[in-house]
C-alpha cells in the first residue's frame, strides 16, 4: 500500500499557567512564590529513512504536543511539555493546507522542521504580579505531498515490461502480470552495480486516455519531479501503440501536459521484449535524432547491461554538474 497525499491536523501543546501561592514569613508577611508555568511541546515534522510513504499518518490525521505543566508552590518551574515528532518519508513537502503555502522540502533523512510552537508557560506570582494563564494551543492543518527520490524512473504503456526490468534490475520481490495496468503504485527497488547503488521506480502505467482522468498513472507522474533520469519503456508487441512513433508520442505528450519541465530531465528510450523479433533490429523507429534508444529484453537479460552502463555514465556526469553549480 502507498499513499503520497495526506492533509494533517497538528496541534502545539499550550503552555502551563502560572502558580500563586505565597510562604509565610516569619513577622507574618506573605512572600510570593508562585513558579511560571511550562511552555507547550512543539511539533515538529521529521523525515525518517525508514518510512516509505504517508500511509501510515492516514490512520491518525490529528497530531497533538503535551501541555505544558502547570508552575507551583516554592517558584517550582512546571515540566515542559512533550513536542510531537511527526515520521514523515524523506522527499515530502509541507504546505499550509489554508493558504497552500509552502512550508518546507524534506528531503534528507532527519531533516526537520518545526510547524508549530508549543505555547509560553504563564509567569507565576514570584515576582509580585498576579499569575497569568499559559499562552493557548495552536492548531493547523497540513497538507503533506510525498515525492519518491530515486535515480531512475521507469514510465511507460501497460505491459511494457517495467515490472519485468525492474525486477531483474533490483531483485525486487513483485509479479509481473500478463494483464495492463497489473501495477497500480509505485514499486521501488535497489540496483546494485559494481561502484554504487541507484535506486530505481516503477510508476504506474501511463495511457493516453489517463490524461482526461480516465486510466491510471497519471497522478502519479507527479514523482518525476525528482527523477535524475527517466526510462521511457516502449515494447515490441503493444497493443496500446500501433508502432514506436505513437507509443513515443502518447508518453511524451502525457508527461508534457502533466508538466513541461519534466521534458529536461534526462531520458532514454528502451525498447523491450527484443527476444520476440528475428530481425536485429525493427523498422519504424525514426524517432528524432536526439533519442537515446535501447533495445533490451527483460526476459533474457539481452541489452541490459549496456543500458545500465549508459544510465550510470549520465547519471555521474549530471552529479558532477550539480556538484560544480552547488
Ligand atoms: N517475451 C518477453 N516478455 C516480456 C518481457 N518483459 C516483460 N514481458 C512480459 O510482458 C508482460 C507484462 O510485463 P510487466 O513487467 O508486468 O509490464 P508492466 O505493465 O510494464 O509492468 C508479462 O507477461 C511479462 O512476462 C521481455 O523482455 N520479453
Ligand atoms: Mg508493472
Amino acid at each position: 500500500m502507498f499513499l503520497d497525499e495526506v492533509t494533517i491536523t497538528v496541534r502545539s501543546g499550550a503552555g502551563g499557567k502560572g502558580c500563586e501561592s505565597y510562604r509565610k514569613r516569619s513577622d507574618h508577611k506573605r512572600i510570593p512564590n508562585g513558579g511560571d508555568g511550562g511552555d507547550g511541546g512543539d511539533v515538529v515534522l521529521k523525515a525518517d529513512a525508514q518510512t516509505g510513504s504517508l500511509l501510515p499518518l492516514q490512520s491518525k490525521r490529528i497530531f497533538e504536543a503535551e501541555c505544558g505543566g502547570l508552575g507551583s508552590g516554592n517558584n517550582r518551574h512546571g515540566r515542559k511539555g512533550e513536542d510531537c515528532i511527526v515520521k514523515i518519508p524523506c522527499g515530502t513537502t509541507v504546505y499550509n493546507k489554508q493558504n497552500h503555502l509552502l512550508i518546507r522540502d524534506l528531503v534528507n533523512p532527519d531533516e526537520e522542521v518545526v510547524v508549530l510552537k508549543g505555547g509560553k508557560g504563564g509567569y507565576g506570582n514570584h515576582a509580585g504580579l498576579p499569575p497569568v494563564e499559559g499562552a493557548p494551543t495552536k492548531e493547523l492543518e497540513l497538507l503533506l505531498s510525498f515525492k519518491i527520490i530515486a535515480d531512475i524512473f521507469l514510465v511507460g504503456l501497460p505491459n511494457s515490461g517495467k515490472t519485468a526490468l525492474l525486477k531483474r534490475l533490483t531483485g525486487a520481490g513483485i509479479s509481473e502480470a500478463e494483464y495492463p495496468f497489473a501495477t497500480k503504485t509505485p514499486q521501488l527497488g535497489t540496483f546494485q552495480s559494481d561502484f554504487d547503488q541507484l535506486r530505481i521506480c516503477e510508476l504506474p502505467a501511463v495511457y493516453e486516455a489517463s490524461g482526461e482522468g480516465r486510466g491510471l498513472g497519471t497522478h502519479f507522474l507527479k514523482h518525476l519531479e525528482r527523477a535524475r533520469l527517466i526510462f521511457f519503456m516502449l515494447d515490441l508487441k503493444s497493443e496500446f501503440a500501433s508502432d514506436f512513433k505513437t507509443g513515443y508520442d502518447i508518453l511524451l505528450s502525457t508527461v508534457e501536459r502533466f508538466n513541461p519541465n519534466f521534458l529536461k530531465t534526462p531520458r532514454f528510450w528502451v525498447v523491450n521484449k527484443s527476444d520476440l523479433i528475428e530481425t536485429q533490429k525493427p523498422k519504424g523507429i525514426n524517432l528524432p535524432k536526439a533519442e537515446k534508444v535501447f533495445f533490451i529484453s527483460a526476459k533474457t537479460g539481452e541489452g541490459i547491461e549496456i543500458l545500465m552502463r549508459q544510465a550510470r555514465s549520465v547519471l555521474e556526469k549530471n552529479h558532477e554538474t550539480a556538484n560544480q553549480k552547488g
